[in-house]
């Protein structure tokens, strides 16, 4: 009985020794009276004690998790920075590169650009001093005066010229044209001899009286104004003199193939035909 009565008591003490200290335990045991606690007590006692150690254990529960918290994030933080700063790097190591990669082109292309405005400039610039020089040649140039011609009159290279619709002698005609100012056609150029002849009406054998004669002397032609023929534009086989022909005359037909620089004939110098007279273009000026 009193082994089992010691052992209730030291039970009680060790219940009471949670709170206490732990080293009282067997000491008490041995040396003091067993004392008896009442489970009421002991109740009070724990429930005195009970809520610090809760409260205890919940506030370090959340000290830790605060800590575990704040440590995720100060790795969280350290990471993204690392990995922040891995991309600036990159970024600031790759976007020259890039850029000088996407800008190589477009220098090139400006490049080529440029050296072709260059070569445009020196073009234009050439050009300019070219038409520079003629300007100041045009203006060394004296210009003539503006010259016109009568009514039924054509200018050609300084000179008006008149076609007739009726017909006369050759030597009437030279009287019409010295009359108006002028004297028969003389035509000493290809170009004056075409110009005359696209004025002239496609017909059968239309003729027109020029001025060349050789009245004076069978086969020595001279123009109206005295001057002595050189070259002409005879017909093959013309001048013939086939019935005694000293008057020079054009004719046109309507044979396309027959040319204005071989259209010259001679004939009696009394037949009717009609005639083109010429005069020298009047300046507007006087
Ligand atoms: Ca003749
Ligand atoms: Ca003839």
């Amino acid at each position: 009985m009193s082994t089992e009565a010691g052992s209730l008591s030291c039970e009680g003490m060790y219940s009471k020794l949670i709170d206490d200290s732990g080293v009282q335990g067997e000491e008490a045991c041995n040396a003091r009276p067993p004392v008896f606690v009442s489970p009421s007590t002991a109740g009070k006692r724990l429930a005195h004690h009970g809520p610090y150690r809760v409260a205890t254990a919940c506030l370090s529960a959340f000290c830790l998790i605060l800590l575990l918290v704040l440590v995720a994030i100060s790795v969280h933080n350290k990471s993204s920075a690392a990995v922040g700063m891995g991309q600036n790097s990159q970024n600031s190591s790759s976007s020259p590169s890039i850029q000088m990669q996407k800008a190589c082109p477009n220098v090139t292309s400006l490049i080529a650009e440029q050296n072709r405005l260059e070569k445009k400039n020196m073009e234009l610039v050439e050009e300019i001093d070219q038409l520079k020089a003629k300007i100041e040649k045009l203006e060394a140039t004296p210009t003539p005066p503006p010259v016109q011609c009568t009514e039924d009159w054509l200018y050609f290279n300084g000179s008006c010229y008149f076609i007739s619709v009726f017909g006369r002698s050759w030597r009437d005609s030279q009287k019409y044209c010295k009359e108006k100012g002028g004297h028969l056609a003389i035509i000493h150029t290809a170009e004056e001899q075409t110009f005359l002849w696209n004025l002239l009406p496609r017909g059968h054998w239309n003729s027109y009286w020029f001025g060349i004669s050789d009245e004076k002397l069978e086969g020595d032609w001279y123009w109206v104004d005295g001057t002595k023929l050189v070259g002409g534009f005879w017909e093959d086989g013309e001048p013939n003199n086939h019935i005694n022909e000293d008057c020079g005359y054009i004719v046109k037909t309507e044979v396309l193939s027959r040319v204005a620089t071989k259209s010259w004939y001679d004939a009696p110098c009394y037949m009717s035909l009609p005639w083109i007279c010429e005069k020298k273009a009047e300046s507007t000026s006087s």
